[in-house]
């Protein structure tokens, strides 16, 4: 672990150490509009964190909502106001009108930074939401005073870091739960630096001469700590991307590119060596490559290595610990495992009766210590409470320990599901189908896909008189895109007369998994 002072500003320290080492002219961005040297970072970081207190009014401490893509615009609305002592909540782009209503009234964000593409989701907002005066254009070229550009044009570049502590709220990240709703996890100024040493630098051995492309975003835990933690303390270059991660768009990275670092999901490597036009093994210059956000089936593993001669780091962290904390390390991966702790970090199973499990092969809920967790959910005491539990954290995964001291993924503490490495609530996609005219009852449960990945499956109970039809099919799988986030529509529906309950009506869920998709 390093040691961190008292007086410490995580994006002065972040972009700071890249000018001092001489790394001023070495590019830090690649994004689709351009390349950003060190320089260029630093200008664009100061003149926002200084356009964001002197032109928009916003102190430190306060809260900044960002719904950005993965352009420069990021790293920029985020160090910026980082610098500034601002704290900025980065959200996930993939939402709706009524989440980021509840992030935006939860958060009294007084401003948000938004992507163009993402305006029409956001602009009602303005009005709808008390506490919201302004919302801020990134992603386009105009130099208006509502955009980010034109804000950038009235900032200074010599503007100072804020006085902020090692201790003091750096930054937010919403985390979703079974139940409920998304909570503010709120990070520390030590941590960004924190996940870079212990992580990147110990097991991806990340140098500065690395280029590195997340497929994950910025706004997720593993794509922050991908594309802008790791590559900015190390003074490599990261490239960014826009668009979603499909594979075509992965590919032409990955070519015109040659990031020597790739950070994927497992859904993404399955889909990849799908494709006709996976890269071949010398159209590539990787090094590393790393899988989180849901189990890495063993045979994905495995598929990968044989193609590009080298392995996939499969690892799990959690929005409250920042970033990884089991992993795989070069050389002694084990397929089907999440590897062994990251040094710094110890973890821990515990049974349903609260003993630490000392054995190996019995599954428990895996609990982590370390110096990069989150130090509460915002106005939220109780789950506060039954999360950060003193110098341990809940993670809400079932673990269960091999002979080897490798760390097997057993499943969830609660019900809810990793779909493509992000979370979905099973409660959440059921009011969605409830609320169709059509439907009496509704459960959703994990289904293994034919790439043994988890996707949503609902069980379905019609109203009575109502029959079950592919037009059915198909007004249901629309209905949920249209009122939650698309990715959480459910991948097969099966129509039950009627769905298995405890003696006081609550549906268990647990006699459902397991049933083939159909
Ligand atoms: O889901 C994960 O495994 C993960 C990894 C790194 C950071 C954050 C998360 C949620």
């Amino acid at each position: 672990e390093i040691k961190i002072p008292r007086h410490y500003n995580a994006a002065d320290d972040l972009v700071g150490r890249n000018l001092v080492a001489g790394r001023g002219a070495k590019i830090a961005y690649i994004d689709d509009a351009g390349r950003y040297s060190y320089d260029e970072l630093a200008r664009r970081v100061n003149r926002c964190g200084s356009a964001l207190g002197d032109v928009l009014g916003l102190r430190q401490e306060e809260r900044v909502l960002m719904c950005v893509h993965d352009t420069i615009d990021f790293p920029t609305a985020f160090l910026g106001a980082i610098r500034a002592g601002i704290v900025p909540i980065a959200v996930n782009t993939l939402l709706t009108a009524s989440d980021y209503e509840y992030m935006l009234t939860d958060s009294r964000a007084r401003v948000a930074i938004v992507s163009e593409p993402l305006m029409p989701v956001f602009a009602p907002l303005l009005g709808k939401v008390p506490t919201l005066e302004r919302i801020i254009v990134a992603d386009a070229a105009e130099l208006a005073p509502d955009t980010l550009a034109g804000l950038l044009e009235h900032g200074r570049e010599d503007f100072p870091a804020a006085p902020t502590l090692a201790d003091d709220a750096c930054f937010w990240l919403y985390s979703s739960g079974s139940t409920g709703a998304p909570k503010g996890t709120v990070h520390i100024h030590s941590s960004l630096i924190h996940t870079a040493e212990l992580y990147a630098r110990s097991i991806l051995g990340i140098r500065e001469d690395d280029v590195v492309f997340s497929a994950a975003k910025l706004f997720f835990a593993y794509g922050l700590g991908n594309g802008l933690t790791f590559p900015l303390a190390a003074g490599a270059t990261a490239v960014l991307m826009g668009e979603r991660p499909t594979p075509a768009a992965v590919f032409e990275r990955l070519r015109r590119h040659r990031p020597t670092i790739f950070y994927g999901v497992p859904t993404l490597y399955a889909s990849m060596l799908a494709s006709p036009d996976c890269p071949a093994r010398g159209e590539l210059n990787l090094r590393a490559c790393t899988s989180a956000g849901e189990a890495l089936p063993e045979e994905i593993g495995r598929r990968w290595t044989e193609r590009y001669g080298l392995d996939i780091l499969d690892g799990i962290g959690s929005t409250e610990m920042l970033h990884i904390f089991l992993s795989n390390r070069p050389g002694q991966v084990r397929y089907g495992t999440s590897g062994k702790p990251v040094p710094g970090y110890r973890v821990r199973l515990i049974d349903d009766a609260g003993n630490e499990i000392t054995v190996p092969g019995e599954p428990g809920e895996l609990q982590i210590s370390g110096p990069t967790s989150a130090v509460y959910y915002w106005n939220n005491r109780e789950k506060s409470r039954s999360t950060f539990l003193g110098e341990w954290t809940r993670s809400g995964d079932k673990y269960l320990l091999d002979g080897d001291g490798y760390y097997v993924y057993a499943g969830r503490s609660d019900d809810m599901l990793k779909v493509s490495g992000i979370y979905v609530s099973p409660i959440e996609v059921e009011s969605a189908l409830i609320g169709h005219e059509a439907v009496l009852e509704a459960a959703v449960v994990g289904c293994e896909d034919e790439d043994h990945l988890i996707k949503p499956k609902a069980f379905i109970v019609l109203k009575p008189g109502l029959e079950a039809d592919d037009a059915l099919r198909e007004a249901l799988k629309n209905h949920v895109k249209s009122v939650l986030a698309p990715y959480k529509y459910p991948r097969w529906m099966e129509f039950v007369e009627d769905l298995p309950k405890t003696a006081t009506g609550k549906i268990q869920r647990f006699k459902l998994r397991g049933v083939a998709p159909r």
